[in-house]
């Protein structure tokens, strides 16, 4: 079955992991990523939190399922004619070096569009203009600098990174929407144009609802929040713990057996309220003025969802799942990646996948989370270091096996 992005060539020059996310879902659209490496060097990650010696780790295999890899030195002359004409060849270029690492190797934006004026030439940075543009930035500085750890962890406690590569693949997936929204333009206009993603704003923009808390603030507490009404609120949106970001209360509670992750969400919402009473074996306190309004229960959140925690406590995270949703209270185990990894409905859609690598052998991925019914992933193992440069330099750059052997010798590719 052809593929949505079929046709679709990628100069791939990414590295770490927003660029590698970006492109990486790209592949799995149809596009031919080209990753272009450092010879003998390659990808940082390739050996990065290395789990077997001397094999890829599966920091770099998870990021580059799906792309050609070649090695090339962007530095050499004959590199640099390379480079050219592969960007002649491609409709993206990708990149999430430094700011102006591209620039000092000559290609800067104008030189690109005076080789192919089709390009749409997407950079992943750690800030926009302004006073950081030039840092270099990892995942941790993003969520730092983006609003999430000022506002994740508990009140009494210092600002908190989240799991979730927010920084990283949230910004990749921003750019991956911002390079096929300027694929789309070019059908239109013919023109190639520059996608720019910085992994502030993509935190930030995840953050809205704590912007939105921030105006609210000026205008009386957060009622929502666990601060609600004996704690202080200072001038800034506070650390709100694991209260809901929305507009209906939630938290996470115990659940037997007691374990690590034997937690629960549980949400309540106004119409919920009755049937999670009935369900945790508290009738009494459907009508009792004292609870049965959200306005009774909003300053005393924390002793409501106690009373929901002693019944949790009773039960699995699973059993919680089974009593509750069918009376249509929103609520959620908290899976650990043990069990993620375990699903099989999760392995069925696709969105955990086994692979198969020549030197690593059987690992699990994350696959695809979009999912279309026209073009369906295959997830293809991530690519040895130089392993297609023979076949790239001479069906895309159309280089005759003389001129690669010459080249490999000079050490530009
Ligand atoms: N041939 C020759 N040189 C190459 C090359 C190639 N194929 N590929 C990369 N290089 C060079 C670059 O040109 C750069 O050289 P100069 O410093 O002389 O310009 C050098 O390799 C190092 O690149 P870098 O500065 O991007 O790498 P770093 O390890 O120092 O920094 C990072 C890494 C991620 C902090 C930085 O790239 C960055 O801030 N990127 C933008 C934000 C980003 O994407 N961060 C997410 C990272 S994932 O957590």
């Amino acid at each position: 079955m052809a593929k949505a992005l079929e046709g679709v060539r990628i100069l791939d020059m990414t590295h770490v992991q927003s660029g590698p996310t970006c492109t990486q879902l790209l592949a799995w659209f149809g596009a031919d990523v080209i990753k272009v490496e450092r010879p003998g060097v390659g990808d940082a990650t390739r050996g990065q939190l290395r789990d077997i010696p001397d094999v890829d780790s599966l920091y770099f295999t998870m990021l580059n399922h799906n792309k050609r890899s070649i090695t090339l030195n962007t530095k050499d002359a004959k590199g640099k004619e390379i480079f050219t004409r592969l960007i002649e060849e491609c409709d993206v270029m990708v990149e999430n070096f430094s700011p102006g690492a591209l620039d000092r190797m000559g290609f800067t934006w104008e030189r690109i569009q005076e080789i192919n004026p089709r390009m749409v030439y997407a950079s992943v940075k750690g800030f926009g203009p302004g006073p950081f543009e030039e840092c270099k930035v990892y995942e941790n500085v993003a969520q730092c600098t983006g609003g999430s750890a000022s506002t994740t962890g508990f009140d009494d406690g210092p600002p908190m990174i989240t799991g979730s590569q927010i920084g990283d693949t949230g910004t990749g997936l921003n750019l991956a929407l911002g390079i096929v929204t300027a694929l789309f333009q070019r059908e239109k206009s013919g023109r190639g144009q520059r996608v720019s993603c910085a992994m502030q704003d993509g935190v930030l923009n995840l953050c809205r609802v704590k912007m939105r808390d921030q105006q609210r603030l000026g205008h009386g507490p957060l009622k929502e929040y666990p601060q609600y009404p004996n704690g202080e609120f200072g001038e800034a949106t506070p650390r709100a713990g694991n209260a809901s970001g929305g507009g209906q209360p939630g938290w996470v509670v115990k659940c037997a057996p007691g374990g690590p992750n034997d937690y629960a969400y549980v949400i309540i919402q106004p119409p919920g309220w009755a049937p999670l009473m009935r369900a945790i074996g508290r009738e009494d306190l459907i009508e009792d003025p004292e609870w049965a309004t959200p306005e009774a229960r909003l300053p005393k959140l924390d002793q409501c969802f106690a009373i929901i925690e002693k019944w949790t406590q009773t039960k699995t995270k699973f059993e919680v799942m089974e009593i509750l949703n069918p009376v249509n209270v929103p609520c959620g185990p908290i899976l650990s990646m043990k069990e993620l990894a375990a699903e099989p409905s999760l392995r069925e859609t696709g969105t955990v996948v086994e692979v198969d690598h020549p030197t690593r052998g059987k690992y699990l991925t994350v696959g695809n989370p979009i999912k279309l019914s026209d073009s369906p992933t295959e997830v293809v193992r991530s690519p040895l270091l130089g392993e297609h440069t023979d076949e790239v330099l001479k069906s895309v750059v159309g280089w005759s096996d003389e001129q690669v052997a010459s080249a490999r010798e000079s050490g530009a590719i």
